[in-house]
């Protein structure tokens, strides 16, 4: 089932020099391909869009600064079962119970500096692709 998925390379990611080596594992995946990439500064207004399901948490200020704090490498990655694939990829949220081959468990040791964003379900992907990338379809 091919499918679509919004991923962001997170400011801790480009800052470490890991934009190579994430996008690598992600392309040498059979049969997925980048179909939109973008470098850019994300700013709160774009932030709170995308975290709308965190806002008011204790942890989302601390995440709108961090997320803010420097250049986001966003994409759109397009192939077979891409949604969990990506996310298989990514490991679990907290860094330290990732498993290591996972690129949070490889690379990450705090939760919010956690490298990677990659859409959850199909609605998330769709809804987050629009917010990132509104002039593709
Ligand atoms: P994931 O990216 O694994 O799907 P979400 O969507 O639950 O995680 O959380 C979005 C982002 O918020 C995480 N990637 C992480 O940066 C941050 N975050 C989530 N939970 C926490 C937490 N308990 N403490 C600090 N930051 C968090």
């Amino acid at each position: 089932m091919s499918q679509r998925t919004l991923v962001l390379l997170k400011p801790d990611a480009v800052k470490r020099g890991l934009v190579g080596e994430i996008i690598g594992r992600i392309e040498r995946k059979a049969g997925w391909t980048i179909s939109a990439l973008e470098l850019r500064t994300l700013d709160r207004a774009i932030l709170e869009q995308h975290y709308a399901e965190h806002v008011g948490r204790d942890f989302y200020e601390p995440l709108v600064a961090f997320m803010s704090s420097g250049p986001v490498v966003s994409m759109v990655v397009e192939g077979e079962r891409v949604i969990e694939g990506v996310r298989a990829l990514a490991g679990p949220t907290d860094p330290i119970a990732a498993p290591s081959g996972s690129i949070r468990g490889d690379f990450g040791t705090i939760t919010r500096e956690n490298l990677i964003h990659a859409s959850d379900s199909e609605e998330s992907a769709e809804r987050e692709i629009k917010i990132f990338f509104p002039g593709i379809s």
